[in-house]
């Protein structure tokens, strides 16, 4: 499709998060006039400062583009918008179910607010039916008529945080999207905006609803596979099998294969969070989605069972878990982000205190939750470890210096230290899967 010129049309992004905020440097940085709305007045001011309120490749790189945004508190900007995209967050409570309130309260917004003829583009992750069940009634309370006062579509971020997202080289502006709507014209409408603003293709659903179910059917995708793996750790562990060793073999085969890796657990706001959405709303059309209901069981039970390990460890140099320092190395829910959101670090956390273990907790980016001003600190004060995110600032740390500071047994919640070298020093191992 050739990319078609857009005239220079007037942006708005409401939420400047590690979406809507990558996202609006980006449109800037097309030469779109783009305001930036948000509710927290100190992520505003930090942006008009050209400063990025939190660490992420793709901003860094950029930040000359920020001030380029027109980054404000005050929802009247949405006015000035011809299009309006909703990167806000959409959570789901203790039983799992999404919350929408932040979706709705966009909405709300946009309508009191609103320019005629607007496009508005949702891309928060939300379940299939939302668009239509949840927000079109808003509008339509308002009396206006979707397709002719503005215009509905749907186009799932593809946001992917954290820096192997650069080392794979992907970011906002190269990653191809799906985008639907509720009118002809409101998918054509997305359709040019986005192609003049991303390198990859834009391609056109045959709905809205098929393009929410995009999103919760990647990320479904990506939790069942990491269960399967999980699954075979579990069982590998007790033929003395190594899971990691056998996933890369597996993975030698050039098609029909793609390797995840089993670990103390699935954190993050995305792959823990989407299947729910699934879950929960083919419950209420009358389906139970039993697979992706396990394969969340089985995620689920990894923080659990990574403890177990370290208790067995324990056991086997007779050291009572009671009392013992068990270090928690790394808290984020994944390698090279400062994000505690699901993160399995939480739950190894209550499990080891409940275990009555003396927890000592450290991740160089969360300083505030650390026990420990520095590694060496943190590895002073541990008796035993459990290594939870393979935060590149960890890569220097090797067997010698957990020897070095009389580390006595260790769990590789990542599968991602030398067991070998570690093993030979006389420290007990134990990975997810392999030993
Ligand atoms: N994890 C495993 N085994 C794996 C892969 C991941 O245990 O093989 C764990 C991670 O440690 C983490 C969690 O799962 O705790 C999620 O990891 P993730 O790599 O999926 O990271 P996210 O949550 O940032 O996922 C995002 C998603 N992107 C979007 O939703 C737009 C996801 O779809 C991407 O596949 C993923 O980034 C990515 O590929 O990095």
């Amino acid at each position: 499709m050739t990319k078609k010129k857009q005239s220079k049309k007037t942006v708005a992004v409401i939420g400047l998060g590690y979406v809507g905020l990558p996202l609006a440097i980006l449109t800037a940085k097309k030469g779109y006039p783009v305001y930036g709305f948000d509710l927290d007045k100190k992520k505003v001011e930090k942006i008009k400062k050209n400063i990025s309120p939190f660490k992420e490749e793709f901003i860094e790189e950029r930040k000359q583009f920020l001030s380029k945004i027109n980054a404000s508190t005050d929802p009247t900007i949405l006015k000035k918008a011809d299009v309006v995209i909703v990167c806000v967050p959409t959570p789901v409570d203790e039983k799992f179910f999404p919350i929408f309130e932040p979706l709705i309260s966009a909405t709300e917004l946009i309508i009191n607010n609103r320019k005629p003829e607007q496009l508005i583009v949702i891309e928060s992750t939300i379940n299939p039916g939302v668009c239509e069940e949840v927000l079109l009634p808003l509008f339509q309370k308002a009396n206006l008529v979707d397709g002719k006062d503005f215009f509905l579509a749907h186009c799932p971020e593809r946001i992917n945080p954290g820096k192997d997202a650069v080392s794979k080289g992907y970011n906002v502006s190269n990653i191809a999207r799906v985008v639907g709507s509720t009118s002809k014209k409101g998918l054509l409408l997305a359709q040019n905006f986005y192609s003049s603003v991303i390198d990859a293709p834009i391609k056109a659903m045959g709905s809205i609803k098929e393009a929410e179910a995009c999103k919760v059917v990647e990320n479904s995708f990506r939790d069942i596979n990491i269960a399967f793996v999980n699954e075979l750790a579990k069982s590998f562990e007790k033929m003395d099998i190594d899971v990691k060793n056998v996933i890369e073999g597996a993975a030698t085969k050039p098609f029909a294969f793609m390797a995840h890796f089993p670990s103390r657990g699935v954190g993050g706001h995305c792959i823990p969070v989407d299947p729910y959405y699934l879950i929960e709303r083919a419950r209420e059309s009358g389906f139970d989605h039993k697979f992706l209901r396990v394969a969340r069981e089985i995620n689920n039970s990894m923080p659990a069972y990574t403890v177990e390990l370290m208790h067995d460890l324990l056991n086997e140099l007779e050291m009572p878990i009671k009392g013992t320092s068990v270090g928690v190395m790394g808290l984020s829910y994944k390698a090279n982000v400062d994000d505690l959101r699901e993160s399995p670090a939480v739950k190894i956390i209550e499990e080891l205190e409940k275990k009555g273990a003396h927890v000592v907790r450290f991740d160089p980016y969360i300083p505030s939750m650390s026990d420990a001003k520095n590694l060496n600190d943190f590895l002073k004060k541990s008796d035993a470890l459990i290594f939870v995110t393979n935060h590149k600032a960890f890569s220097s740390v090797d067997a010698k210096t957990f020897k070095k500071f009389g580390i006595r047994a260790i769990v590789d919640g990542v599968n991602s230290l030398d067991k070998e070298k570690i093993k030979k020093l006389g420290i007990k191992y134990k990975g997810i899967g392999r030993r």
